[in-house]
């Protein structure tokens, strides 16, 4: 059985306070996809389901690439971005590239103002929480922190980061208590959140180990009861991890009357990340769970996204996908290391298997962040 079109979707949810960085990195992330210089090189191509929608963003980088201007702020509204990643003729050396939508990411953008000051009326409460339950079909959340708000604190960035975690664990708070007054849980919920450092060209001289190392030593408590807040929003909070994965994000060289957009950090790495960051993740919690479970079943859905491309394995039945997933997680690709990734991905380019090459290169891109010290991901 084909996997559904469904299954092919990606969600991710990026949270950061006003000013924080959101738009810029949405702004970038889509802007870069379509100069030449991506597009040269790489297999797929992005485009924005909603054209009005992706021409608002291209514009945006177009301003900062060619005038130095910053995008309006929008920290009011609430928006979901979808974008299709498709083939690109170059990717296919003999015969026609399909053309056709293989991927879907979609991307929520969280309004930074919500995250500072409290709803004014009861309506406006609910609508935050509604808002907050579109972002239950993500798979991975990003919290961004300031670099910038690092640096105005520097030698004492716990001001900055016990402000910041205590706002995240208050908004959440008082969301769930909206979304679900009587202690109800979630199965579908972001199990998987991470912390990425915002405008890391400011902190050149920072690495993603001194990133943690940073939060963990003035902030570890802080993250702690964040972690509290939002496992309790999850059916099976075994499987939820928050601050155990990290990323150095940068949409732009900023200098005073310039942007250089070409130099970018992380950027990058979203797609990679909300398509395979989970993956392994979700499958060890699977196992874990009760298999058949409702957690245990969507957690596999996910992770069926990724896998079930990944030598076109059969993954018709549910419940069967967990020993399945098992078995192919501890023997082949996944978790034998680069070589042999690369070894698979160049045999699936070989083959024409566009989504299996873009897949496993999503996986590459990652392991050369781990290296080049971009990108902490849990070991667990
Ligand atoms: N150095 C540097 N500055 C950045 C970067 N990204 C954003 N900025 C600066 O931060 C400002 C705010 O960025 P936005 O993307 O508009 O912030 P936002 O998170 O969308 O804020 P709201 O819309 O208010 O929620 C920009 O105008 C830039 O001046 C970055 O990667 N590096
Ligand atoms: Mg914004």
């Amino acid at each position: 059985m084909k996997p559904s079109k469904v299954a092919r979707e990606q969600q991710i949810a990026v949270f950061g306070e006003s000013g924080s960085g959101k738009t810029v990195l949405l702004s970038s992330f889509y802007g870069a996809a379509l100069e030449p210089e991506f597009l040269n090189e790489s297999l797929y191509g992005i485009d924005a389901t909603d054209t009005a929608q992706g021409r608002r963003l291209h514009q945006n980088f177009l301003g900062m690439k060619k005038t130095a201007t910053t995008p309006a702020t929008n920290r009011f509204s609430a928006t979901k971005y979808v974008f299709s990643v498709r083939q690109r003729p170059t990717a296919v050396k003999r015969g026609k590239p399909s053309g056709k939508e293989e991927l879907r990411l979609v991307w929520h953008d969280y309004p930074g103002e919500w995250l500072e000051e409290d709803p004014s009326t009861p309506e406006e409460l609910k609508r935050r929480a509604d808002t907050f339950s579109e972002l239950v079909g993500a798979d991975v959340a990003i919290l961004l922190v300031d670099a910038q708000n690092l640096l105005v604190n520097a030698g004492e960035e716990e001001r900055y980061l016990k402000a910041l975690l205590a706002n995240y664990t208050r908004h959440v708070s008082r969301v769930r208590s909206e979304l679900l007054p009587d202690g109800q849980r979630l199965a579908r919920f972001p199990r998987v959140w991470t912390f990425g450092l915002s405008k890391a060209d400011l902190l050149p001289e920072m690495n993603v180990t001194e990133f943690r190392d940073l939060l963990v030593e003035k902030v570890g408590q802080e993250i702690n009861l964040l972690q509290n807040e939002l496992a309790a929003f999850a059916e099976e909070p075994e499987a939820f991890s928050l601050g155990e994965d990290f990323v150095l994000l940068s949409s732009a060289q900023f200098q005073p009357g310039k942007i250089d957009v070409d130099r970018q950090i992380g950027v990058r790495l979203i797609l990679p990340i909300a398509a395979m960051l989970p993956l392994s993740r979700n499958v060890r919690w699977a196992k874990a769970l009760r298999s058949g479970g409702k957690v245990a079943t969507e957690l596999m859905k996910n992770a069926g996204t990724a896998v079930s491309f990944l030598g076109g394995l059969n993954l018709s039945g549910k419940f069967k996908l967990v020993a399945v997933l098992a078995s192919f997680l501890s023997e082949p690709v996944l978790e034998h290391g680069t070589a042999k990734v690369q070894e698979a991905y160049e045999k699936a380019l070989e083959r024409h298997d566009f989504l299996t090459a873009v897949l496993l290169g999503f996986r590459l891109d990652l392991d050369r962040a781990v290296e080049e010290r971009v990108l902490l991901e849990s070991p667990k």
